[in-house]
């Protein structure tokens, strides 16, 4: 096993909280077409694309829309979204991953981003995690969505990184999928019952330590 060079991170449930202002976001657009939006319903969205997590919503509300009042909605949704995330700043980083990724820096690791969100800069700039990256790989920059393993894949390119070398953060299980796919090692943050394919699950990032980072 090649040793770790590098450490690709998602942006949303890995580093920040930004799912319960997408869920706000997309809970608002749900009651403005007539129906509910648990926070159950949207867990189905986390890692998924802005389309498509417009499509699993309308599915949800049993609503029918054609393309053009669907790519309107979704853009009402983001510059909702966009008001939420506007106000951001870097308390809201999660518990342990400033701490870590700092670490990483100082034992010579190189950090990437891997979001699928178009918003990721905004959130970077907003938390003061933006000098941290070695590389920045987003929903801008990808056209296939995890778990095709582009992001990473592009990410470790981006770095001059073999995938052997490169360890995955993940919350999400498409997302773990895109890091095997990838040819890499990941982490899950979260639950074991999700993210089990992970070669290691943690609830977060709290605590955690190159040198175990190392062992894996
Ligand atoms: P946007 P990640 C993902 O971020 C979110 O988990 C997902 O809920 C969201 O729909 C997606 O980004 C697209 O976000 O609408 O801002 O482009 O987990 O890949 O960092
Ligand atoms: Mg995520």
């Amino acid at each position: 096993m090649s040793s770790i060079t590098a450490c690709l991170f998602d942006l949303d449930g890995v580093l920040v909280d930004t799912a319960k202002y997408h869920y706000i976001a997309w809970k608002r657009l749900a009651n403005e077409l007539g129906f509910d939006f648990t926070e159950q319903d949207n867990e189905r969205l986390k890692g998924v694309s802005r389309m498509a997590s417009l499509n699993i919503l309308l599915e949800i509300g049993g609503v029918t829309l054609d393309e053009i009042t669907k790519m309107a909605l979704a853009e009402k949704k983001n510059a909702w979204y966009v008001e939420y995330i506007s106000n951001m700043d870097k308390s809201e980083i999660l518990p342990g991953a400033l701490e870590f990724i700092q670490a990483l820096k100082e034992r010579g690791i190189k950090v990437a981003l891997g979001s699928a969100s178009k918003n990721a800069m905004l959130i970077l700039n907003n938390t003061g995690l933006t000098p941290y990256f070695d590389a920045i790989i987003d929903g801008t920059k990808t056209s296939q969505a995890k778990p095709d393993p582009e992001v990473f894949t592009l990410g470790a390119r981006e770095l001059g990184t073999e995938p052997e070398a490169c360890v995955v953060f993940e919350d999400a299980e498409a997302g773990i999928e895109a890091a095997t796919r990838a040819g890499m090692r990941s982490v899950g943050i979260g639950s074991s019952e999700t993210l089990g394919q992970a070669n290691l699950v943690l609830p977060s990032l709290e605590g955690f330590t190159v040198d175990r980072l190392l062992e894996l």
